[in-house]
């Protein structure tokens, strides 16, 4: 029987577990990456693991989330980060030199390799046939330090593309299509395998926006095969050498199919607050717009800029909206200058902002009250655009910019005939602004600068025998990371100090809640199903655990959120009947009696007992032989440090 390629990689990769499907395996990682709003944690992680030298092929810490400098704290995390990175054996993308996912394809990535990243948009390196997961900076750490990355041994659905895109429908809308079919949370457990004709008509930065935004899919990851297109690509990066070609077999075995036909496709807008919201533009109208932000790992490429720059060459954006765009890359920002088409954005009135995610991540361009934002970004969350009541669509590059000019949502095919847009044969290359690691001889010559608002990561402590604890906060279905733990310009240079963070956990749904759960003590968050879907940030376990939050208990989870629970040491639990979420109301006291006894004994059918209204829920906590002595070890890190003795 053939295998897929995601089996390929993952079989060429396996060190712990056999591949059967729903069951968990151990990875090699051959690559890492870090960005500076996860890596200042993930670094202190590393430290306090004491593995002098990264063990990976690659490492590289990325500076691109916290770029507004409003104070020290920002400046102080990317000093921290950049000098743990040259004493440790990790390059440093140093601020200015792009986000982290539209450098490393153009720099690092290599087809046919593993890589994991703290960033939940890692996928994007599948545009060039890697198996590239996102992960809490938790798992980075110890990749770092050598040790395998755990995932469940996925479902693989083929995506089979027929046909080819028509002028002015892009690669965004194929994934939007995706989203529209599958939902937020229809790739939970599974790995989105695009193959079929129609890939060859896709360039690589068209794949990476595809993969990129299949993290909204709550995919484990997406791939595309590395092909004649992937290996242009690389040449045009100088990279040909790092090239192979790679593809599922002909008699390869899917879970399930999905079948595009490219050609049929058209432009599409993910609503709000939901990424799998899909309209059609049309379908739409001509809804009058206040703003239009272009950029973001998704559409941040030279050959998104060049479209831009072909619809907005001699015009001027509409009187009553604000267009900002932010090139992925310095490479994709220093090629736009040498071709002229900056000129052209600046001419039409962009505000053009540094590399970097910005907006994307609330640092900056929030939208005016109730304001309409079209953003070729990845997800349109409430209130993650740093305006509460901001109504973000997500759309391509082409509508946007189409947009930008005429005020309204605005399908682009109205605007004649597409030219043929080419990547050039070879990018301009200066990697300056990536600073290598020293030796490991010179390693004890460096310095680590620490900020004062560098804080230790926050105290654990083993599984509890029973647990007796109050329902702190009650909340609903789809609840994302974004809600738990917001970003934003205020709160992201909190990030490296989780007593300060913590005050503004889920400040979303219940500014209370902080306060509560610290007063409680001990408490037990309940919520619906996809819980913690979104971010890959630690940080949203890591509050909780600050604030007293011992288990969690939902009708579904996330895979990442998931994970960092487990990590930080809270216990992870699902409803039996999904109606007993009916049977527990905020402020009711819950007991999970024995519970360090029943995990220790691997069972995984426990009862909760509402002894407020008397009810008994059975709950299923599925942890497996590692996950099991991780929670009982009180979260990864004690699990590492013991294990390493
Ligand atoms: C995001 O897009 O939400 C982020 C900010 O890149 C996060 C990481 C973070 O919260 O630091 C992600 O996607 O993992
Ligand atoms: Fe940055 Fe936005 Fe991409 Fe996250 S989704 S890495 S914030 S650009």
């Amino acid at each position: 029987m053939g295998l897929t390629l995601t089996e390929k990689i993952l079989k060429a990769h396996l060190v712990d577990g056999e591949m059967i499907k729903g069951q968990e395996i151990g990875i090699k990682i051959d690559q890492t990456l870090t960005q500076d709003a996860t890596g200042t944690m993930a670094y202190l992680e590393f430290e306090a693991m004491g593995v002098p030298r990264v063990k990976t092929e690659r490492s590289v810490a990325y500076i691109d989330h916290n770029t507004l400098q409003s104070g020290f704290e920002n400046a102080d995390d990317h000093r921290f980060i950049g000098s743990v990175a040259k004493k440790h054996g990790i390059y440093f993308s140093r601020p200015g030199n792009g986000i982290c996912h539209q450098v490393h394809l153009e720099r690092f990535g290599v087809p046919g390799k593993t890589l994991i990243g703290s960033d939940s948009h890692t996928p994007t390196g599948g545009g060039i046939g890697m198996i590239a997961i996102g992960a809490g900076g938790l798992d980075v750490a110890v990749a770092m330090g050598g040790g395998a990355y755990y995932i469940t041994c996925p479902k693989v659905v083929k995506v089979n593309l027929t046909g080819k895109l028509s002028p002015w429908v892009a690669a965004k809308d194929v994934i939007l299509e995706v989203l529209k079919r599958l939902s937020v949370k229809g790739g939970v457990g599974k790995v989105i395998e695009y193959c079929g004709e129609g890939v060859k008509s896709l360039s690589v930065p068209e794949r990476a926006t595809i993969t990129n935004m299949g993290a909204e899919l709550g995919a484990t990851t997406s791939i595309f095969p590395s092909d004649e297109i992937t290996r242009e690509f690389l040449k045009a990066q100088c990279r040909e050498e790092v090239w192979s070609p790679l593809a599922a077999d002909d008699d390869a075995v899917y879970d399930e199919t999905l079948e595009i036909n490219l050609s049929e496709l058209e432009p599409l807008a993910a609503c709000p607050h939901s990424p799998d919201n899909i309209k059609g533009i049309s379908e739409i109208g001509s809804m009058k717009i206040d703003q239009v932000c272009i950029g973001s790992c998704t559409n941040s490429s030279l050959l998104d800029m060049l479209k831009v720059a072909h619809i907005l060459k001699g015009k001027t954006v509409h009187p009553d909206v604000s267009l900002s765009i932010a090139p992925g890359s310095k490479q994709v920002l220093n090629m736009l200058a040498e071709n002229g088409a900056l000129s052209v954005l600046i001419d039409a009135g962009a505000r053009i902002l540094e590399s970097a995610c910005g907006p994307c991540i609330g640092m900056g361009q929030s939208p005016n009250s109730k304001g309409i934002s079209l953003r070729t970004f990845n997800r349109n969350f409430e209130g993650r655009s740093g305006t509460k009541d901001g109504q973000i669509y997500l759309v391509s590059p082409e509508v946007a910019a189409a947009s930008a000019i005429t005020g309204v949502l605005t399908d682009p095919r109205t605007l004649g005939d597409m030219p043929e847009f080419k990547l050039p044969n070879v990018f301009t290359i200066n990697d300056n602004m990536i600073v290598p690691p020293v030796d490991e001889a010179d390693m004890d010559s460096v310095e680590i600068l620490r900020g004062p608002n560098i804080k230790p990561f926050p105290e654990t402590a083993p599984l509890m025998d029973s647990i007796d604890a109050p329902c702190s906060l009650k909340v609903g279905d789809n609840i994302t990371t974004d809600h738990i733990m917001p970003a934003g310009a205020k709160i992201l240079p909190l990030r490296s100090n989780i007593p300060a963070i913590s005050q503004h956990c889920f400040a979303v749904c219940d500014e209370q809640f902080p306060t509560r759960a610290k007063e409680l003590g001990k408490s037990i968050i309940v919520g619906g199903s996809n819980y913690g879907q979104g971010s890959s940030r630690e940080h949203a376990a890591l509050a909780p655990l600050y604030l007293g939050v011992k288990a969690v208990l939902v009708k579904s989870f996330a895979r990442i959120h998931r994970a960092n629970l487990i990590n930080a040491g809270i216990l992870p639990l699902t409803f039996v009947n999904e109606a007993d979420y009916d049977n527990i109301a905020q402020g009711d006291q819950l007991v999970l009696a024995d519970v360090r006894k029943d995990v220790e004994a691997g069972k995984s059918e426990l009862t909760i007992v509402n002894k407020t209204n008397g009810k008994e829920i059975p709950v299923l906590c599925e942890l497996s032989g590692r996950t099991k002595d991780i929670m009982l070890a009180g979260g990864l890190l004690d699990y590492t440090r013991e294990s390493m003795k």
